[in-house]
């Protein structure tokens, strides 16, 4: 039995939204405690939701706001209602100055939907600024685009996680599960024991492609050739599903026509895959009776990103493992709400319910809850990494909640100097990040374990993360700070600070949208393990599983895209001969701005490195260990070795977590998919240079 103070939530990091029980600690934290009954995980738990408790502590969290006095000196401690009346004269000069698009808005995919939805809604009333948009446009946009344009609505899975051992065969592009969402390995394995064959995609040899039946390691970029070439080689095998292309699909000819052009052996020469390993990866995809695609950021994080989520959805659609029971193409969401935080207001061009704000419809519809007229609302704004560009130009002012582009935006070096260009920068956080450090004012924010409200986890399942103990004297809630800052702007009415009554609001305003929430109460969440949304009243039972009679697409027909292979905006050349790839490592979240603040996790992974092949290690001259300038057309990094023949010799990998010298995004290539607006995270050129004396 478990006391009963102990709560019942879920970890403040990823996707996967672990569920885990809070006892208090002597020391005003929390411990924790094993939760068996959550299904995702069953009570298993990573390194970093074991140690959460650790960012709670006031040795590293912020306990006070902060403000710079003087342009020119440090941040000094300073009273909330001093730090809050800063805020909104910053941001109120900035408007009275260069107009509301003259003050810019970022969030996160870390918040709650009730702080996601208030975001959007502060920006486009108290505000009255179109600019606004937040760190989930460099996560998972490219499969949002992909999946919109295919089954007519972005769900990152279409059915629950629980599926998955029961498919015949999965191919996993570009994800390493074993260190970004280690209690769903599980999933993988039960897979196999069942019988299933596991395909994993990725140029590393990581620890996920261990498990693997087969493991191709392409060239980083080249996943969309890859995909059509096994379109190409699923037509030419005789592999189609004729019959659910005819009925469930649109548009195949002309994708055929473009897949057909990519033969095999062209493939293997973009992609350095031999031709019988993409026969082999055809021939165990189609002979299981049922399959299954997961994408996550290596194919998503490239210039192409959209077009080649579409070209492993083609895959599906053509061997009909889509709209129906274990079969189907999905994309694995990163942040804790990577899902929710992209579907209520806080994207650049949308509004809550999934919502597009350039339809007068939902302008209307959305107005109407808020009792404002829809000409009031501003139109679509720029995306995160434009916004970024603009600080200081068009862009003077900067409210910064849940996100550390200092260490996490691609060229950040430049944004970092944008950032420092800034008439006025305000950063809500937990901790000082290297963001916050830069701000004219900090304000310091409760923590998961403080607070209530709901996440949707990757899933789509819409649960309840409970506040397990009260938070210290010098903290506020996100929605305290808004609701504040609306009032000193005029708003007294319309920011509320309860989150279940801020949910409430968000249920009416999706009713009816692509992401529909009406039906989902805190109450049905705390009963059943979360619901799967859409959920449009309350007797509806969720949705777990989509698109099994229809696509959410006006016909119901899902779509096929015709698109060919191009290269990375940056490809190598004789200055800069090597690729650079970039990602995560087990032990660090994100930037890094709470967990490297965990001890023991910081003890698991101290610092950044360069992965390098040994061959690739000799002909640079560095040995394991030793320094090794990485340098691309934006800028020069540093850090150690570290040598193995895990990964393909003309790439190197660079873990993103870290700040300073060590910064990968220092190098990172800021080229746009044309749709989805992703930077290209995993794909640029540069050279190496020992860095020893
Ligand atoms: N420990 C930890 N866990 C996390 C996070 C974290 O920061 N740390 N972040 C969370 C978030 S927000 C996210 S988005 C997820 C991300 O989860 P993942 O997508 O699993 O993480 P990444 O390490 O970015 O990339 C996955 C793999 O893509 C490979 N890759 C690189 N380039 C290419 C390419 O061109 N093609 C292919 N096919 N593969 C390529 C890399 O080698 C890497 O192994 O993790 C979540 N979980
Ligand atoms: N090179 C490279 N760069 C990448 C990636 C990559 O693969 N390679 N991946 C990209 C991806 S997928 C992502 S998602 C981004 C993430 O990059 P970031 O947006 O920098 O993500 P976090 O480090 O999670 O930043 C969240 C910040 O908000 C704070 N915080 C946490 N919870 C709350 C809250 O409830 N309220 C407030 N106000 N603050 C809070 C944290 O302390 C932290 O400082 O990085 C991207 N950058
Ligand atoms: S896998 Fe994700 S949700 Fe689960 S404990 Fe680790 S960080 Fe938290
Ligand atoms: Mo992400």
């Amino acid at each position: 039995m478990l006391a009963a103070a102990t709560t019942s939530t879920h970890c403040p990091y990823c996707a996967l939204q672990c569920g885990m029980n809070l006892r208090p600690a002597e020391d005003g934290g929390v411990d924790v405690v094993e939760r068996t009954d959550f299904p995702v995980n069953r009570g298993a738990l990573c390194g970093k939701g074991r140690t959460a408790p650790a960012v709670l502590s006031s040795q590293v969290r912020l306990t006070g706001p902060l403000i710079r006095r003087h342009a020119t000196g440090g941040l000094e401690p300073a009273t909330w209602e001093e730090a809050l009346r800063a805020v909104a004269d910053g941001l109120r000069r900035t408007r009275e100055s260069y107009g509301p698009d003259g003050v810019g808005v970022f969030g996160g995919g870390g918040l709650t939907n009730e702080k996601a939805y208030t975001l959007g809604k502060f920006a486009r009333l108290a505000l009255g600024t179109s600019q606004i948009d937040y760190n989930g446009r460099f996560c998972m946009s490219s499969a949002a685009a992909a999946g919109i344009k295919a089954f007519g609505v972005d769900r990152g899975l279409p059915f629950p996680l629980e599926d998955i051992p029961r498919t015949g065969c999965v191919i996993l592009v570009g994800s390493n599960l074993a260190e970004t969402m280690p209690p769903a390995l599980r999933y993988l394995t039960e897979l196999k024991e069942n019988g299933g064959r596991l395909i994993v995609i990725d140029p590393r040899r990581t620890r996920t492609a261990e498990q693997a039946d087969l493991h191709i390691a392409p060239r980083p970029g080249t996943d969309l050739a890859l995909a059509l070439g096994l379109l190409h080689l699923v037509v030419a095998e005789g592999r189609v599903d004729e019959e659910f292309v005819e009925s469930r699909t649109t548009g195949w000819a002309d994708a055929r026509a473009a897949a057909m052009s990519h033969w095999p052996t062209l493939v293997e020469r973009i992609t350095g895959v031999p031709v019988p390993q993409l026969r082999e990866v055809v021939r165990m995809f189609c002979d299981a009776e049922n399959g299954m695609v997961l994408t996550a950021r290596g194919p998503e994080q490239q210039s192409k990103g959209t077009d080649t989520v579409g070209a492993w959805i083609n895959l599906c659609l053509a061997t009909g493992r889509a709209g129906r029971p274990l079969s189907g193409y999905g994309c694995l969401t990163g942040q804790g709400n990577g899902q929710g935080g992209r579907e209520h207001g806080q994207k650049a061009d949308q509004l809550p319910g999934y919502r597009k704000l350039d339809d007068p419809e939902a302008r209307t519809h959305v107005a109407g809850v808020w009792g404002v007229d829809p000409d009031t609302l501003p139109g679509p704004g720029r995306s995160a990494y434009e916004l970024l560009d603009a600080l200081g130009q068009d862009v003077k002012a900067l409210l910064v909640m849940a996100s550390n582009p200092v260490v996490s935006a691609p060229r950040a070096a430049h944004i970092e100097e944008r950032l420092k260009s800034l008439d006025f920068l305000a950063v809500a956080d937990v901790v000082l990040s290297e963001t916050a450090a830069l701000a004219d004012v900090v304000l310091p924010v409760t923590q998961w374990a403080e607070e209530t409200g709901t996440m949707t986890n990757l899933e789509g399942r819409v649960l309840l993360r409970r506040r397990a103990i009260t938070p210290p004297d010098g903290v506020r809630s996100d929605l305290e700070v808004m609701n504040a800052l609306a009032g000193l702007l005029g708003w007294e009415k319309g920011f509320p600070t309860d989150p279940e009554e801020v949910f409430d609001e968000l249920r009416r305003a999706s009713a009816g949208g692509a992401a529909d929430y009406s039906g989902i109460s805190y109450r049905r969440i705390t009963e059943e393990d979360g619901v799967f949304w859409p959920c449009p009243d309350p007797e509806h039972p969720g949705t777990p599983r989509l698109f099994l009679d229809r696509f959410a697409t006006p016909d119901g027909l899902a779509r096929f895209v015709p698109v060919t292979h191009r290269a990375a905006a940056e490809e190598p050349d004789d200055e800069y001969p090597v690729v650079l790839t970039t990602g995560r490592v087990v032990a660090q979240y994100q930037s890094g701005a709470q967990t490297r603040r965990v001890a023991e996790l910081t003890a698991a992974a101290p610092g950044p490195f360069v992965e390098l092949h040994p061959r690739l290690a000799e002909r640079v001259g560095v040995a394991e260990g030793e320094p090794v300038a990485v340098v691309s057309r934006r800028g020069r990094a540093v850090a150690p070795a570290r040598i193995t023949a895990t990964i393909r010799p003309d790439t190197v990998f660079m873990p993103f977590h870290w700040p300073g010298e060590g910064r990968a995004n220092t190098l990172t290539n800021p080229a746009l998919d044309p749709t989805s607006r992703m930077p290209e995270f995993k794909t640029c050129a540069v050279r190496l240079e020992p860095a020893g004396d």
